[in-house]
């Protein structure tokens, strides 16, 4: 869990004494005047004041076209990272082959269809209407509704949802309409999502669009009650790596009751019920904090932030969960959790500590991890000298403190934003106000997020929506004995001679949540800084140079 404003991650230091400013200027010195300008503003020096308050950075704006971006589309945000991992859905793709086929399990989002009555799993499926040009010029309405007739007669499921992708906003297909009728003609629930891949400026718009859809078609359409006690809801687990098992261990082990996931090892059935849950959990606010928002307009449910990335930070979370109940059987289950588990996670952190120590990573990744990341690096002792999103807004970066002075412009007006109103039978505040305000002195935060810079040290670079000019330049000065970003950006900065884990993936590895993920990372990483491979690489173009360009400002 994050810390509170202004206290720092232990280790996270400024720039090795290097002058931020400076490394700051020669990181924009290629870039013509108009584009300095822009990415000044997203490349900032970090400094904490004492109330935790942070330089305003700027994040969610277009990419400059030309700039390679690690970005994804909105498409990849809505389908992709929040439906995607549902495993019971038939996930549609309305639009050409390679749209689906590209996004189909790449993001390594593991299930145990064992946990719903039924057993269903379509993940190992790729669905697409296969878009041609017959359908760019005539439309291709008929074919989805084929498409999801096909679907239904060969799987039978209870749900199946439809993703638009570009050239479906281009030609005019109606896929609302379209799921309204197969619905009415079927019987099951079918919905559409207008997550055209131009949608916004990165796959953060499909996550807000993936959130609103959600609730709109599925959210409170079951109110059974199930048996348990603490129930909660985990938001933005996305069970990469099997992170959502390790999650879901200790939960079950403290005594939880978790009502669903949004979105790892997730049935439509949990999302449905979901209501019925006393606590919503915030892992990656990003992507989910809207349905966190509407949930507690609605229901009366109310949201903490937490984070199950490193072992403290897992042992804190479990503890501000148990404090929420205010239970004491439950807090007593939770020490005994954390007294039979902690122990070992700090003992292999200090085990390999001496091999980690002052050793120095760089994260660059989504919305979220480059911020709970931190966390598992300094319990190895290492520093963070640089980090930043891909596609986060300022109050992932500053804090929702901040969220009143966000400006909306275009690109962020084009998503709509729900009107929610109290449920007028199904609402029911879990906390009275004053219990809100009691627990919030004992450091239970509700809707917060302290978000990464307050966590940074001074003269640390933060930089939004990184580029690979920007990346290549910060490895030449720094050489980090890390880098941890995605497989786009994976093998150029391999034949710099600098290892990179995956954040996103994992790289075949994981889970790296909870308690015995922590020690998975621990291993992984002392595997990758240690190794000696790494100095002896010598890229092709180190030795012969076989090919020379300019830039257009040269
Ligand atoms: Fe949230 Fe994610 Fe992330 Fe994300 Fe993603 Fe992902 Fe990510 Mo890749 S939902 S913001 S859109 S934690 S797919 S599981 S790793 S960029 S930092």
């Amino acid at each position: 869990m994050a810390k509170a404003a202004g206290e720092k991650i232990e280790n996270a230091i400024g720039l090795e004494g290097h002058d931020p400013e400076e490394i700051k200027s020669n990181l924009l010195a290629q870039y013509p005047p108009k584009v300095a300008r822009k990415r000044a503003k997203q490349i900032v020096v970090n400094k904490v004041d004492p109330d935790g308050g942070v330089p305003v950075i700027g994040s969610n704006v277009r990419t400059v076209p030309g700039l390679m971006s690690q970005r994804g589309c909105c498409y990849a945000g809505c389908k992709g990272v929040v439906l995607g991992p549902t495993r019971d859905i038939v996930n549609i793709t309305h639009g050409p082959v390679g749209c689906g086929f590209y996004s189909w399990l790449t993001r390594r989002n593991q299930t145990d269809p064992g946990t719903t009555a039924d057993g269903h799993n379509f993940m190992t499926y790729c669905f697409t209407t296969d878009m041609q040009d017959q359908e760019i010029i005539f439309g291709g309405e008929k074919k989805l509704k084929q498409a999801i007739q096909e679907a239904y007669d060969n799987f039978h499921p209870k749900a199946i949802a439809v993703f638009s992708t570009c050239p479906v906003g281009l030609i005019g297909d109606d896929v609302h309409s379209v799921c309204r009728e197969m619905k009415a003609k079927l019987g099951i629930n079918i919905f559409g999502f207008s997550c055209e891949g131009y949608k916004g400026v990165s796959q953060s718009a499909g996550h807000h669009i993936a959130n609103n859809g959600i609730f709109t078609h599925v959210v409170g359409t079951d109110d059974t009650v199930k048996e348990g006690d603490f129930k909660i809801n985990m938001l933005g687990e996305y069970n990469i790596g099997g992170d959502a098992f390790e999650i879901e261990r200790l939960l079950d082990l403290c005594g939880f009751t978790l009502i669903s996931t949004y979105s790892g090892n997730s049935s439509i059935d949990f999302f449905a019920n979901s209501h019925t849950a006393d606590l919503n959990l915030i892992m990656c606010h990003r992507s989910i904090n809207y349905v966190a928002e509407m949930m507690e307009k609605k229901y009366g449910i109310p949201w903490l932030k937490i984070n199950f990335i490193g072992g403290a930070a897992t042992a804190k979370s479990l503890r501000k969960m148990a404090a929420y109940f205010e239970d004491e059987t439950l807090k007593a289950r939770v020490e005994s959790v954390i007294a039979d588990e902690l122990p070992e996670v700090e003992k292999a952190a200090a085990e390999i500590r001496p091999r980690t120590q002052d050793k120095r990573a760089m994260l660059f990744v989504g919305g979220s991890r480059a911020h709970h990341y931190q966390e598992l690096f300094a319990e190895l002792g290492m520093k963070t000298l640089s980090a930043g999103y891909e596609f986060a807004h300022r109050d992932d970066y500053e804090g929702r403190r901040v969220l009143p002075d966000i400006k909306v412009d275009a690109d962020s007006r084009n998503i709509e934003e729900l009107e929610i109103e109290a449920d007028p039978e199904k609402f029911n505040p879990r906390k009275s106000g004053s219990q809100i305000k009691s627990l919030g002195h004992k450091g239970v935060g509700f809707s917060d997020y302290k978000g990464m810079m307050p966590q940074m040290d001074d003269g640390a670079l933060v930089i939004d929506d990184i580029s690979q000019h920007e990346t290549d330049k910060m490895i030449a000065w720094f050489k980090p004995d890390i880098f941890c970003a995605g497989i786009k950006e994976k093998y150029t900065i391999q034949k710099h001679g600098i290892p990179l884990k995956q954040l996103h993936s994992y790289d075949y590895g994981g889970p790296y949540a909870g308690f015995r993920g922590a020690v998975n990372f621990y291993k992984e990483i002392d595997r990758m800084v240690n190794s000696r491979i790494w100095g002896y690489l010598k890229a092709p173009w180190q030795q012969n140079p076989e090919l020379a360009a300019k830039y257009g400002t040269d």
